[in-house]
């Protein structure tokens, strides 16, 4: 049987313009997508917009507009920023479209007749934000805690699904599922709404007050409610129930949401389809919120958004789509900003990829008459070979656990180390001996090899710079995952004589220091007296464990043992170094440093590293083992 991937984000609200929080959700969607037809997947990418209810009818008034032309005007507003993201959905639906109206008709109808809904009076507390009732648990100081708003108090007569009788059902279900609902913590609170009655789902709305809706088939002075109406996208774009597309995809079903709409997706959505005779999804995936500057969830009702359009027009679409997937743990909530995605760029991008690509390419072009020789590799290069080789498989797994972050930095710490081999085996002064041409080759076609696997690995975060690299290196426009194994033969097409920079570092919109020279002049700074130096105490020191500092990826918190005395030292060599190779080693330490406070850890010292012109830093060592709290002077 082929392998299938059916991959889904919300359907977006259209009441207001796209911002970044949607483009978030819709990105990792799109590098899941991208990342399995790569990896020999049939995938299908669904994405669209939720055009019904009050909500939105309420926005169409407001802008002075009939419905449909206002939710005609802001769907083409999301269709062409996900145009400008480069995002490769298979279909864009709508809840308008005539297709998904009658799937939404032909469930409910059914339903019906089989005697799970039933009409009866409601009285109960609605957000409008939410489009649902919100129970009194639900509420922070009697207001709903996403919106900041009052919930309104409503009593009208509705149609309800009999949802509470599939509570056991469920919870069971959950239980027996562990991957149902991912991450944990989520699948736990789901877990734990299920223990008391989640009630019956009010699923209509008197037509008389909401216009907007696909009327209910029994009882036209109804209108659907708007959830019961949008979760039936996921089937009605695959063209339930006799498609092929439902056949083939919905086995395969992963939705992407975010965790405000957890309920709707863990109990409504379930049950629905349960009620409706569906096998359920695969997995519901729950990702964390993007915070806005002022620490709130970006909203459109809070107006702390950031315009996708601006940021991919002003940076590219691949420096938005690289920093949201680089930036976030999914599933937790973190803070964006400018300067983040500045800083991302240029540390990742610019210096430790697009770097390399230029300087590689410059000695090819100068020495080789950019052509890519095959390589005669000797312990070094296999060294590189066989990381190269182990991180596919490293990546896939990380893919599938939704660690997209840890992907990318898995791919990005062997770009890293592609770099100290090549400054260790310093091509530059090979170029210059006639009797090391051969070591030259050996050395660029590594790196080459090396930097051809990283773009396949890369491709579904970067795909527009991905292609425009390859192109430069003289390398075939389309990879799979099945070419990121090491030792693919070079084309053998030469290199272009010109190409453009890769990634262009970005300024910072802070006025920018100085630039560094590459190994500062001597001396950089002014003279001392010994006496001022004989302030810093150093000491020899023995690192006893090692972690990772979460959402700090340059920091490492490490313990030290300073001959009977610990310490707990941070510590930003997290880029060139990882946790498990540190235990045992014998650093330098400033002993008598005041310590401060970095992120949230107390740092009671500081380690000696040496940097190279890159900005790349090892540590300071000693010619031979001292004792952990000997004196360094
Ligand atoms: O809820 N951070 O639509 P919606 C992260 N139409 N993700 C965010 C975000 C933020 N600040 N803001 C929005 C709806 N999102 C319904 C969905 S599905 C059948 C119907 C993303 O326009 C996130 O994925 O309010 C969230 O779940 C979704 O947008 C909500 O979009």
């Amino acid at each position: 049987m082929s392998k299938t991937f059916y991959v889904t984000t919300p359907i977006y609200y259209v009441n207001a313009e796209p911002h970044l929080g949607h483009a978030y959700t819709t990105i990792i969607a799109d590098f899941l997508a991208r990342f399995h037809r790569l990896d020999g997947y049939q995938v299908y990418y669904l994405t669209g917009t939720d055009e019904h209810g009050e909500k939105i009818y309420q926005a169409a008034q407001a802008a002075g507009m009939e419905p449909q032309a206002f939710v005609d005007q802001i769907s083409e507003r999301f269709k062409a920023a996900w145009q400008q993201l480069d995002i490769s959905h298979d279909y864009f639906v709508r809840t308008t479209e005539a297709r998904h109206q009658q799937v939404v008709r032909q469930v409910l109808q059914q339903v019906y007749a089989q005697g799970d809904i039933y009409k009866a009076d409601y009285a109960g507390l609605y957000c409008v934000g939410c489009e649902r009732f919100l129970t009194e648990k639900e509420l922070a100081d009697g207001k709903c805690p996403i919106h900041q708003t009052l919930p309104e108090e409503r009593r009208e007569e509705n149609y309800f699904f009999k949802m509470d009788q599939y509570r056991a059902w469920l919870t069971e279900y959950i239980q027996a599922h562990p991957d149902f609902i991912r991450p944990e913590g989520y699948r736990n609170e789901v877990l734990g709404m299920l223990r008391e009655s989640i009630g019956d789902l009010s699923i209509s709305r008197l037509k008389s007050r909401v216009p907007w809706g696909i009327p209910l088939p029994w009882d036209e002075a109804h209108v659907t409610y708007v959830w019961f109406d949008a979760l039936l996208n996921y089937v009605s774009a695959l063209d339930y129930p006799t498609g092929d597309h439902y056949a083939r995809f919905w086995p395969a079903a992963r939705h992407l949401i975010g965790k405000d709409i957890l309920k709707a997706h863990a109990v409504f959505w379930p049950t629905m389809l349960k009620a409706a005779g569906l096998p359920l999804y695969q997995h519901l995936n729950v990702g964390g919120y993007l915070m806005g500057a002022d620490g709130h969830k970006m909203s459109k009702s809070l107006g702390n958004v950031v315009d996708p359009f601006a940021l991919a027009q002003q940076y590219g679409p691949d420096a938005v789509r690289y920093f949201v997937l680089r930036e976030l743990p999914y599933g937790q909530d973190g803070a964006v900003g400018v300067q983040g995605l500045i800083e991302r760029f240029n540390a990742d991008l610019a210096n430790d990829l697009g770097n390399l690509v230029a300087r590689a390419r410059a000695l090819l072009l100068r020495h080789l008459d950019g052509v890519v020789p095959q390589p005669l590799p000797t312990q070094a290069e296999q060294v590189v070979a066989q990381a190269g080789q182990a991180l596919i498989e490293k990546v896939r797994p990380l893919v599938q656990k939704l660690r997209i972050y840890a992907a990318i930095e898995e791919v990005l710490q062997f770009v890293r180390s592609l770099n100290r081999y090549f400054n260790d085996q310093q091509p530059w002064k090979l170029a210059k001996d006639p009797a090391q041409q051969e070591r030259l080759g050996t050395v660029l076609s590594t790196v080459v090899e090396g930097l051809r696997l990283a773009s396949v690995l890369l491709e579904p975060a970067i795909p527009r710079k991905v292609r425009q690299l390859r192109q430069s290196l003289g390398l075939k426009e389309e990879y799979t995952m099945a070419e990121a194994a090491w030792g693919l033969p070079h084309p053998g097409t030469p290199l272009p004589a010109e190409a453009p920079i890769l990634f262009p570092k970005i300024e910072a919109e802070t006025p920018a220091a100085p630039a560094a020279s590459p190994v500062p002049a001597l001396p950089a700074k002014p003279p001392i007296y010994i006496d001022d130096f004989g302030k810093v105490e150093l000491r020899v020191a023995l690192v006893k464990a090692a972690e990772k500092i979460p959402k700090a990826d340059k920091l490492l918190k490490l313990t030290l043992d300073l001959g009977g005395q610990e310490r707990t030292v941070v510590s930003g060599i997290a880029q060139w170094y990882q946790p498990e190779d540190l235990p045992g080693r014998k650093v330098v330490v400033v002993a008598n440093l005041q310590p401060v406070k970095l992120r949230g850890i107390l740092s009671e010292g500081m380690i000696l590293t040496g940097v190279d012109p890159q900005g790349n830093l090892t540590l300071v060592g000693l010619d031979q083992d001292l004792a952990s709290g000997s004196e360094v002077r």
